[in-house]
């Protein structure tokens, strides 16, 4: 048995130690038996591995190199430059690039992963990949494929049958991007059908869903109606949907009241979304958020995602959900210091509730003992400083542990 003691841990504020048995928790408390080994947090925060439930593994580091730049910075430029290049991708190149994202991620204190891989192409190549990897990673990282048809569900031919063949090779959830079809009808017969084959294969549901600066793109209005008419709606996620930052009010409302009802899901990419939107826009610019404190006002799970690595379309991300909390935080005003004492639910329970691993995930007795540990006391801290991550342990053993920056300046005077 191994025990940590001196831990400030996140929503548990009675309990300081923890103790672990083989792979799981064994107790959560105060004055817990003594065991084999004893580690001293020091009073250092501990939390639930961060999660980011939306991620393109087989894009990463597509956007580095000369000429491979997006110039408009715009969502449409990003997938054309993907179309235009596609075709010379290797199973052995998405291994290589999947593996350098998820060594990004893991060392940056995430633990879960949910990756979106394009199916609109005639080999699968992406979805052969990241099905072997899932399944070899699975004792670092919890890993789940999205099947997502980026060139569209009807624009790109013969891709409601590849996805079809993606859910039966294993993906756990079906993807879409209405906001991309032809017309708007297009778009809507795209979401039923994807709802009816999610429901078909039991796999969740995560729609690319108005990624646009567009008030009148209201495919979320279109996918909230079909899950909650089948009680879908814990199962199913409406991700980016950025042109519900730019509906006005009455219309807000009277979605929110249907939001509550659905319990539909919701993941915001604030870095990414800041980066692609507004760029129609001149003065006032919008910055391509959704109406994320509203929807966590309404009881509806929120998280934030890193969405890209240095892709076609964004140039930058690393992994580090931190700044992906910081950047969110800021843009959606959730900083109020009793926002700030919650706010790390936006990077760990709620993307594990939307990737519904919520049953093994949280430091409590019986779950899968995985945590992380920050250079911080507690959660005000820890985003004012952005604190490090300085431990990751998956099922009771360290992924990584480093040791804590010291002040590199130190002034003299102060001591005297
Ligand atoms: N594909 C898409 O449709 N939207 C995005 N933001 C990315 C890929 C990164
Ligand atoms: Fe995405």
């Amino acid at each position: 048995m191994k025990k940590f003691i001196n831990a400030s841990i996140y929503g548990v504020p009675e309990s300081s130690e923890i103790l672990i048995e083989n792979d799981r928790f064994k107790a959560i408390g105060h004055h817990l038996p003594d065991a084999d080994e004893v580690i001293d947090l020091e009073g250092r925060f501990v939390l639930p591995p961060y999660v980011d439930p939306h991620l393109h593994l087989d894009y990463i580091f597509s956007g580095l190199g000369e000429g491979n730049a997006n110039v408009s910075g715009t969502l449409f430029e990003g997938i054309q430059r993907w179309s235009d290049n596609k075709k010379s991708l290797t199973e052995e190149m998405v291994r290589e690039r999947a593996i350098k994202g998820i060594q990004k991620e893991l060392s940056k204190g995430v633990q879960y992963i949910r990756t979106h891989v394009d199916i609109t192409d005639p080999h699968l190549t992406g979805m052969k990949a990241l099905v072997k990897l899932r399944e070899e990673l699975k004792d670092i990282v919890t890993l789940q494929l999205v099947a997502f048809p980026q060139e569209g569900f009807f624009r790109y031919e013969g891709a409601e049958d590849l996805m079809d063949r993606a859910l039966e090779m294993g993906a756990d959830v079906a993807g879409g991007i209405p906001h991309f079809e032809i017309s708007y009808e297009q778009g809507v017969e795209s979401l039923k059908r994807i709802v009816d084959m999610a429901i078909k294969y039991n796999a969740m549901i995560d729609i690319h869903c108005d990624e646009n600066d567009d008030p009148n793109s209201r495919f979320l209005e279109v996918l909230n109606a079909l899950v909650m008419e089948k009680n879908y709606g814990p199962y199913t996620t409406a991700s980016h949907t950025c042109s519900f930052g730019s509906v006005e009010n009455s219309y807000a409302n009277k979605m929110l009241g249907l939001f509550r009802e659905s319990q539909i899901n919701f993941i915001s990419c604030p870095t990414e979304n800041a980066h692609l939107q507004g760029r129609g826009d001149t003065y006032p610019k919008r910055r391509g958020l959704t109406r994320v404190k509203e929807l966590l006002n309404n009881g509806n799970h929120v998280a934030f995602a890193q969405d890209s690595i240095a892709d076609y379309w964004y140039p930058l991300g690393n992994g580090n959900m931190m700044n992906i909390l910081d950047n969110g935080i800021h843009l959606a005003h959730y900083t109020h210091i009793d926002e700030l004492h919650k706010a790390f639910d936006l990077i760990t329970y709620h993307g594990a509730n939307i990737m519904r691993v919520h049953d093994d995930y949280g430091i409590e007795a019986g779950k899968p003992a995985n945590f992380i540990v920050l250079d911080a006391r507690d959660s005000y801290e820890a985003i004012r400083e952005r604190a490090e991550v300085l431990a990751s342990v998956r099922n009771g053993d360290y992924l990584f542990k480093r040791e804590p920056r010291k002040n590199e300046v130190e002034i003299d005077f102060l001591k005297q």
